[in-house]
Parts: structure tokens; sequence; C-alpha cells
């Protein structure tokens, strides 16, 4: 039993394609009625300590991709949130918006149809088709630099284009790797010394932005049920079990700019562990609003499917040494 000064944070926890999502729905720190983008302003600079006691060991571990429902400043939302991981905030997050849906619907606040997310950088329409599965329309995505080359420690040159798909990514196919799911512990050990070249080399989205995701590319494990697997490194240095959302609407923005994929036509991206997400977009005609686009900029739709694994009251024990996490 919890001592009366414990502090009890109540999650539901759902994986969406294998990477898990934990939406905290009650407890959570008092951010206020401001913006999405301010309230996760106050979530990082007063209370990031809920966040590593929520996200970190012993509570949870670096794959765990935490949600915070919020009441949404736009009337017409149905809900709002701010996502974070083992190393901060996170703008946008596909997986995670695909395991809040599933979510509310379980919480019985939305039935099957269309609906409205405020998130910190934009509202995301989703769609929920059935109990699990989720067709989100991630924000504008966009390719900023094609064919960058890095140096990258003990490997020689690769090139890869950068993109935002709601958040910075840097997009490799000519590797080399294998992109099987028995060597996720060399391919971590890469995707860092790419994501270290970057940092060196100031490489960055255009605002100095840090790109803070690597995607690696390669053949899908079976051409009939997938286009193309991938690996995401995360920026806390896990890798995502999924296709990664905004990593695939980062991959669509780059189709689209090299010409390899139609609008509306179906990408089927497939995770390094083998689930799938399907992807498509749209071309938005908002080349003013991204002068530093190299392409066209697209509204990508991504589909996938999550699978409610728990509710659970966390308790943040006042003697507890690691109540905050097991920060390092
Ligand atoms: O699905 O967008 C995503 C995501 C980002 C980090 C982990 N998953």
């Amino acid at each position: 039993m919890a001592s009366q000064s414990s502090r009890e944070i109540r999650v539901i926890d759902s994986h969406t394609g294998g990477e898990p999502t934990r939406i905290v729905v009650d407890g959570g720190p008092p951010l206020g009625n401001g913006s999405l983008a301010d309230r996760r302003n106050r979530f990082r600079n007063e209370f990031d300590d809920v966040r590593t006691g929520i996200i970190l060991e012993p509570r949870g571990s670096d794959v765990l991709v935490g949600g915070l429902l919020c009441t949404p400043t736009d009337a017409s939302c149905v809900a709002g949130v701010i996502f974070f991981n083992n190393a901060g905030y996170l703008s946008m997050c596909g997986h995670g918006m695909i395991g809040l849906v599933v979510t509310l619907a379980h919480m019985g606040r939305i039935t099957a149809g269309q609906h409205r997310i405020e998130t910190p950088v934009g509202v995301v329409t989703v769609n929920l088709l059935d109990e699990h599965r989720v067709m989100v329309q991630n924000v504008p995505s966009w390719r900023f630099r094609k064919q960058v080359p890095v140096q990258v420690e003990g490997h020689g040159t690769v090139t890869g284009d950068i993109a935002w798909g709601g958040n910075w990514f840097f997009l490799v196919a000519d590797h080399g790797k294998n992109l099987s799911s028995d060597a996720c512990g060399a391919l971590t050990e890469f995707a860092l010394r790419i994501r270290a070249a970057l940092e060196r080399d100031g490489i960055t989205g255009p605002d100095g932005e840090v790109i803070d995701h690597i995607e690696l590319f390669g053949p899908p494990s079976n051409a009939r049920t997938a286009d193309s697997r991938n690996f995401v490194l995360c920026p806390g240095g896990a890798y995502d079990r999924s296709p990664c959302g905004t990593g695939t609407s980062a991959k669509l923005a780059c189709l689209a700019a090299d010409g390899k994929l139609a609008a509306g036509a179906t990408w089927k991206q497939e995770s390094i562990i083998g689930s799938v997400f399907d992807g498509r977009f749209e071309v938005v005609n908002s080349a003013n609003d991204f002068p530093d686009a190299d392409g066209p900029v697209v509204s990508p739709t991504i589909t996938g499917s999550a699978w409610i694994t728990g509710e659970t009251t966390l308790i943040l024990n006042p003697s507890d040494p690691f109540r905050m996490g097991i920060r390092m």
C-alpha cells in the first residue's frame, strides 16, 4: 500500500508494432492551460523529474515512449498530448499517436472514426479504423538536404538525406549493413557513430536543429509484404521496434522528392522486428511556409496497429531513492 505522501500516477501502456507507449492519464504534473508548446516547456523546466520517474528504470525503460494526456486548447480536438522519452521531449511520435488513439478508445473516450489531437507541433488528424488499427495524418513532412556525405569513424563515408517527419532524421541507404534483428547491438553502435559524425561536422536542420534520429534502410524480409525494412535509432540510444511513424513520414518526403513514389500510392515500411506501417502522402502546396524544402512538402498518412498491454498506478514514494528514476 502506498504511504500517504506517495505520489500516484495512473498510466495505460500499449505497444504499436512492438514499440511501447505509456500514456499518463492521471496524476501528471500541473502544467496550466497554455499552448501545448508552453506546457511542454513547463514540463521540461519545472517537472522533468516526473518525466524521469515515469520513463526511466525501475518503472520504465529506455525503449518506452511516454505521452502526457492533456486538455486541448483547440475545442475541435478530443485530446492533447506531450510525448517524451528517456532523453527528453519528442515533437511528435507516430507509433505513440497510434498507441494514444487505441488508449482513448480503451478508456471509452472515443469511438471509431475521425478525431483531432493537439500536439506541441500542431493538430494531427487520426482515424480509428477498428479496436487496434489507426490511421494518423502526420504533420507536414519535407526533405531539407539530399545525399549529404559524412565520414563515419571506423567505417568510411556514408551519404544520407536530412528530412523532417515530426522529428529530424538522417536517412541512410548506402551503409552496407545487413538489417537483421539479431544485429541490433551492432546497428545501434553504427548509428550512434553516424550521429556523432553529424554532431562533429555541425550537420543539422535549417535552424541548427539537432538531427537526433538515424534511419538505416535495406530490403524487406519479404517483397510481397513490404517495400523496405528500416532500423531507427532514437535520441536516447534505444532503437524503435516499430517502423517509426515520424521516420516513415520523413522517408515518404524523400521518396516524393526523388519521384520514387506517387501521391496516393502505398509504401509498406517494415521495422527491424518485422512489424509494418502503411504510408501514403498527398502533396501540400505550402512552399512559402517551407522555403528550405528540397522537394515537395507532403502530408503523410501512417497506418498501424496497437494493443493495450496494461493499466498501472505508478507509486513514487518519497523514501524511495529511485522514485524519480535511475538517472545516470
Ligand atoms: O513512431 O514516430 C515514431 C517514433 C519516434 C520515436 C519512437 N517512435
